[in-house]
């Protein structure tokens, strides 16, 4: 038995994943979350489950996939809309040797894919981030960072490397696009071909921080990235960089802070005049490591902090709200209104991944591991918030993936949208749908798309139908992987404001492509000009 069966106690088949890891096609297809959907049987749709459940005394199964792919012209079901045009990109981790026994699949080296549109055509083009840890390891034949973001157990020959992965999330800046992983600086890639411009990317020299998030921001009114890196001194330093790009490059306001303490920092939020850090026990275990372990373990018990400081100031305001075990990995949208700062988040009770070790070797427990769609709030008008207030959202969603329209990062927003098992199956014996909701938040009301009936949705993305269409008005796609045609793919594109209409268009792909964590959608007015 693997490490993480004797932890949940499920056998591979059986297997019931996050819902995190499952919508992100890391491991079961469908999520099981809910006590009722906990006893749904197995076996889970997933084209990824068998290699990447490490099995700690064979190593992982050397199931590989590894394919850079270019489908010119693709196969299209309906009609692409004329006003679709643009690139949608995603990233995610594709193992280029087996995974070390132990490992997980978040150290899968950065694969990066895009559909391209244009007048109603779309090209399909995927390559792996050529960054330094995969032109060393191609050239050494074997893996030389071999655990999850442990610098002890690393090659000699990768001395002063990166060790990036860039497997995380993408997004475009000054004319590039940025492969993102938490623990290393972007790689800077080519948007039209893919290619490495830079696998180490600072700014010109311009960041600070050994680090960058996965979850940059785009300010809504001046278009300005902002961005931090945590661990930003060095491996398990306590310090975090934030900062303030503008769309040319240039670096317009950095702050430093310390945390309470070391905890992962997935993402963050910046709303119009705050920047807010969320500090969860997925936090940074040394003796693990020096075991010969990944990064974190899950420290059962230990308290949250909210943390919130102004924009533009030197971070010595920062405040730090103690609040009670949770965890919260992705925001949806955020926005302050001078009297509250508000969040929303996908939260659960505890550690929402199952691969992630449990500090007191406890079980993983996936009913308090799902997450909800859940409003953070701090009231604005004491001058020392003792407490934050958390709401559930969506009580009957069960998702860790959501997103809103990305021109509203920074300001009040009213939709988001999200991967979720079927709310409301017809057969609660059946492995419920794979869906995707669209949430109005001001009626608090969703619709429902439910996916064709043995696909897994990945996480989804929303592209505007012109640069000043209202909130919400154009496209939701995202990736769906049929299990029962060995993990082939398609891409689903719904009109946003009507998904339960299902897809104005089917991208049918003839081949399984690369799993996804996140996706970013680049309009073709921010498309820098082909070169000749
Ligand atoms: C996440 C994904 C990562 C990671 C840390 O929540 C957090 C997602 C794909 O890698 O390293
Ligand atoms: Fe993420």
């Amino acid at each position: 038995m693997s490490k993480n069966e004797e932890q949940t106690g499920l056998d591979r088949r059986g297997f019931i994943g996050s819902a995190l890891t499952a919508a992100a096609g890391l491991t079961a297809g469908a999520v099981a979350a809910t006590p009722a959907a906990a006893q749904v049987p197995g076996p889970m749709a997933s084209d990824m489950l068998d290699r990447y459940v490490p099995t700690p005394k064979e190593g992982r199964k050397p199931q590989l996939f590894r394919a850079e792919l270019t489908i010119r012209d693709c196969e299209v079901e309906g009609k692409i809309p004329s006003d679709l045009r643009g690139a949608f990109y995603r990233v995610g981790p594709d193992a280029q040797y087996p995974l070390a026994p132990g490992n997980i699949p978040f150290d899968g080296e950065g694969h990066v894919s895009q559909f391209a549109f244009n007048n109603g055509r779309v090209d399909f083009q995927s390559r792996f981030v050529h960054n330094e840890r995969y032109v060393e390891q191609d050239k050494a034949g074997r893996i030389l960072f071999p655990m999850y973001r442990n610098p002890y157990v690393n090659d000699p020959l990768v001395k002063g490397k990166s060790r990036g992965t860039h497997n995380t999330h993408i997004i475009n800046h000054n004319g590039m696009l940025l492969a993102l992983k938490e623990d290393s600086p972007p790689a800077a890639l080519d948007l039209h071909t893919l290619e490495i411009i830079d696998p180490v990317y600072r700014f010109g020299g311009q960041l600070q921080s050994e680090t960058f998030t996965a979850h940059p921001k785009i300010d809504s009114r001046t278009g300005n990235m902002i961005a931090f890196g945590y661990e930003a001194k060095g491996h398990g330093t306590d310090d975090v960089n934030v900062f303030e790009y503008t769309p040319q490059g240039r670096k317009v306001w950095d702050a430093w802070v310390k945390v309470p303490y070391v905890g992962m920092l997935h993402d963050f939020a910046v709303t119009e005049h705050f920047i807010v850090l969320y500090v969860i026990p997925l936090a940074i275990d040394h003796e693990q490591m020096k075991r010969g372990g990944i990064h974190w373990s899950w420290y059962n018990g230990q308290p949250t902090y909210f943390g919130f400081f102004r924009r533009g100031g030197d971070g010595k305001d920062v405040q730090w709200i103690k609040g009670p075990e949770r965890s919260a990995t992705h925001m949806m949208g955020c926005w302050d209104d001078g009297k509250h700062i508000y969040v929303d988040v996908e939260m659960s009770a505890y550690n929402p991944f199952p691969f992630m070790p449990m500090r007191d070797g406890s079980r993983w427990d996936p009913v308090k591991g799902a997450s909800r769609m859940t409003r953070l709030s701090v009231d604005l008008s004491k001058k020392t918030p003792k407490d934050y207030s958390i709401e559930v959202l969506y009580q009957n969603l069960i998702g860790a993936l959501p997103r809103q329209d990305d021109r509203y990062n920074t300001e009040p927003y009213r939709y988001g949208f999200l991967p979720c098992p079927d709310p409301d199956p017809k057969d609660p014996a059946k492995r419920p749908s794979s869906c995707y909701a669209r949430m109005d938040l001001a009626t608090r009301k969703f619709q429902i798309y439910r996916g064709e009936e043995d696909v897994t949705l990945a996480e989804a993305c929303f592209a505007p139908r012109s640069k000043d269409a209202p909130e919400g008005s154009g496209y939701l796609m995202g990736v769906a992987s049929h299990s029962k045609e060995n993990g082939r793919c398609d891409l689903v594109i719904l009109d946003a404001e009507h998904v339960d209409q299902g897809p104005v268009a089917i991208v049918r792909l003839p081949t399984k492509i690369v799993g996804q964590i996140h996706g970013w959608w680049v309009p073709e007015w921010q498309m820098p000009p082909k070169k000749a």
